[in-house]
């Protein structure tokens, strides 16, 4: 089964930056990546058991490398407020490593396909997390662009091959309502990843800028888009509870990398429970 952009779909992302698979998972996959937060929420926030599993803060090397550093010690940023109710923590990153729940997107055909095309060769898995914000909470300072270039994480076309070219993309499944601009939608400055300047417009908050457009989607749907492009998300404004994943792809460095070459971020639990998509996470280190 092929699972090619549509033309449509290519002439979008080249053109905005990002497309939407409107109702891409069904309930019960909804339901499947809810019970992944909640795994990984229950995990102790604990420097050992952590760096045992080899899940990590959002705070990344700055706490993982830390034990004193105030993530471990209850510290939380203002958008990463923990729950209410169940104090279950805003952010947790490699959550593939503390939760088998989004094996689900690892497996998907379709994701690693759009990935695929749109990296214009073989891809892994960058990056895997979650957010969770309590409402009423910031939507974040709008970040990336097409300039200045950033070899991380740029937009691009191969127009000699007739391939995307893209360094990094993602995929964002919607786990909550975000249908209304009230409960903090993904944003986005469509075009942004082409452009040939810094934004001139007010980028600490997508409701301030006037380039920026709220990308409204409902649980099951997932935006897929080029890191380059300018995005964050809109302030939610109400009571609500906003829940994404996030899968990060970026492009391997050959496309038949030596097994005995590979070198992996994930640890031995995580390549063994995903034998069968070893290529999508052994990231191919030194050549
Ligand atoms: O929360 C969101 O929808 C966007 C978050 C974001 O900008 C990111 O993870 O890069």
């Amino acid at each position: 089964m092929s699972h090619e952009l549509t033309p449509e779909q290519k002439y979008e992302f080249d053109l905005q930056g990002y497309i939407v698979l409107k109702g891409h998972y069904d309930e019960q996959a909804v339901a499947e990546l809810h019970a992944g937060i909640d795994e990984l929420q229950a995990i102790p926030i604990d420097y050992e058991t952590y760096g045992r599993l080899g899940v990590a803060s959002y705070y990344l090397a700055a706490a993982m490398k830390d034990p004193e550093h105030e993530f471990w010690q209850g510290g939380h940023r203002p958008d990463r407020r923990p729950h209410p109710e169940t104090g279950g923590v805003g952010r947790v990153d490699h959550a593939l490593c503390g939760t088998d729940k989004f094996d689900l997107m690892v497996r998907d055909p379709v994701l690693r396909a759009i990935h695929t095309e749109l990296a214009g060769g073989s891809v892994f898995i960058s990056a895997t997390y979650y957010i969770e914000k309590i409402g009423p909470c910031a939507g974040g300072g709008l970040h990336n662009g097409g300039y200045p270039v950033d070899r991380d994480i740029y937009y691009a076309y191969d127009h000699t091959n007739g391939r995307f070219a893209c360094k990094s993309t993602k995929s964002v499944v919607i786990l909550s309502d975000m249908t209304k601009v009230e409960n903090g939608p993904f944003a986005a400055i469509p075009g942004s990843h082409k452009a040939n300047f810094s934004c001139p417009f007010d980028m600490s908050d997508a409701s301030k800028n006037p380039m920026a457009v709220p990308v409204l989607a409902a649980p099951g749907d997932v935006v897929i888009f080029s890191e380059g492009m300018t995005h964050n998300a809109y302030p939610v404004i109400n009571e609500t509870i906003r829940r994404s994943v996030f899968f990060n792809y970026m492009p391997a460095i050959g496309r038949d990398n030596l097994p005995f070459q590979r070198m992996s971020i994930y640890p031995e639990h995580v390549l063994e429970r995903l034998e069968d998509q070893i290529d999508l996470l052994a990231s191919p280190g030194y050549i």
